[in-house]
């Protein structure tokens, strides 16, 4: 099924005229109600009169998360704070956090959005959904919640934590989709027989997980374990929260919701644009978006477009799953690193779990990685020397994936913090 036919089955040439149309009018808009933007495009030279059409995106200025924390709280908001009818903000893990202001119209455009992401994922009223994101500042909850009500779905707000209730609620409910992270979700699955229940008795048949970087691997995973199919989300507070773009059934590439957010692939380096298919850091420039437009928004996430029509009918731009983010990246003794390519080799080899925390340090000036693995519950090795042995498995097989040498130590179930919303799986003491 698709929601909103007419928008996501549109010819790519009735896209690019309504995002000319659209563009026209943000870059308007922003200019005569954002100082910061009115400043920004001064300085570059342009006037919303050099815009025509939707190539001419590439004349303005990009905007980065440092902009949004220099503005903080409200100085990016385009409307007076009496139309703003909510806010959210991001947790700021990584500085001071960044706020999003949303009027009514903001409100109903996201709900709609969630409302084809969940279609999309083979959802419908006769579903009952789990949201397990957390409500409150952070997108996930809320955000999916409205979108969910608005195809009838039966919601059940769960809100993020409490493992044991979570499961229980998924059993007494018959609970049909599940919506958290992909790391709360395989935590969950894991859980399952500790807390007495069987995967016999759970009537979950969809995951809508997102908010993170997770690989392909581990989707099957987590398909395997739960019996179910399993869709990803991608969204960011500072675009609108989750909703951004969704995978189908085809499993080939999220549609992003393009008429809404105009996506570009830049080079990490140059910040030009590239082709299809050439990876670099995804920018958004939010079209219609009332309380904080933004042009050209930098995420740092790393992915590819492709304009090409997909096999489920919509023709929406897909973007490569994602990852990882370029400040994600970790330099290890020169070499690029990021975290989902170790999640990628364990789920390969497939004889632990996917749970695993890495430690960075600096010995006598060179960069030294230890992996703690946790061990899978039906695969506990019997002696010291299946342990090694295993170890060294996992060493070579990282070593050949990413050319480093990582000191693997292999670690008893749930002796690794889980995580109930965003995972937390590097620690980097080599500044300390
Ligand atoms: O994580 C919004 C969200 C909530 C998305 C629930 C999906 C589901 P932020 O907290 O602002 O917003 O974090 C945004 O998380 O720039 C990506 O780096 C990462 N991210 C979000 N979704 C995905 C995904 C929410 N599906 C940042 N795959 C983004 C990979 C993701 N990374």
């Amino acid at each position: 099924m698709i929601w909103n036919e007419k928008i996501e089955c549109m010819s790519r040439n009735q896209m690019r005229d309504l995002h000319s149309e659209r563009l026209k009018e943000l870059v308007n808009r922003t200019y005569n109600n954002v100082a910061f933007y009115r400043k920004r495009m001064k300085d570059l030279g342009v006037k919303p009169a050099d815009i025509h059409s939707i190539d001419d995106i590439v004349k303005l200025p990009f905007t980065y998360k440092t902009d949004l924390r220099d503005n903080y709280p409200f100085d990016l908001f385009a409307v007076p704070m009496k139309d703003i009818v909510r806010i959210h903000a991001s947790s700021g893990t990584t500085g001071k956090s960044t706020t999003a202001g949303y009027t009514q119209y903001d409100i109903d455009n996201w709900k709609e959005l969630i409302s084809r992401c969940l279609t999309m994922s083979g959802i419908n009223s006769g579903d009952i959904i789990q949201i397990s994101y957390g409500y409150g500042l952070f997108t996930g909850g809320l955000g999916i919640h409205y979108g969910a009500e608005n195809i009838g779905c039966t919601v059940v707000p769960v809100s993020g934590g409490n493992t044991r209730r979570q499961l229980q609620i998924m059993s007494d409910f018959g609970t049909t989709v599940l919506a958290c992270t992909p790391s709360y979700a395989l935590h969950l699955a894991d859980a399952l027989t500790e807390h007495g229940y069987s995967l016999k008795e759970m009537k979950l048949k969809v995951g809508i997980f997102g908010a993170e970087p997770w690989t392909d691997n581990m989707r099957l995973e987590l398909e395997k374990k739960w019996g179910i199919n399993a869709f990803d989300i991608y969204g960011l507070s500072e675009i609108m929260g989750p909703g951004v773009a969704n995978d189908c059934i085809e499993h080939a590439g999220l549609h992003v919701q393009e008429d809404h957010f105009f996506p570009e692939i830049v080079d990490s380096h140059t910040k030009l644009p590239v082709r299809d298919g050439t990876e670099g850091e995804l920018v958004f420039t939010t079209l219609t978006k009332e309380g904080i437009p933004l042009i050209r928004y930098n995420t740092r996430d790393l992915s590819t477009l492709n304009h090409e029509k997909c096999a489920c009918g919509r023709t929406m731009v897909r973007m490569k799953k994602i990852t990882g983010r370029s400040d994600d990246m970790l330099i290890i003794s020169g070499i690029n690193l990021f975290p989902s390519q170790i999640e990628h080799v364990l789920l390969e080899m497939g004889e632990t779990s996917a749970h695993y925390m890495l430690y960075i340090d600096k010995e006598n000036n060179l960069d030294t990685l230890e992996l703690l693995v946790e061990m899978n519950e039906s695969n506990l090795m019997e002696t010291i020397r299946d342990l090694q042995m295993l170890s060294r498995k996992i060493e070579n097989a990282l070593n050949s994936a990413i050319g480093l040498n990582v000191k693997v130590r292999l670690v008893e179930p749930k002796t690794i913090a889980h995580s109930e919303g965003k995972v937390l799986r590097v620690i980097d003491r080599r500044m300390k």
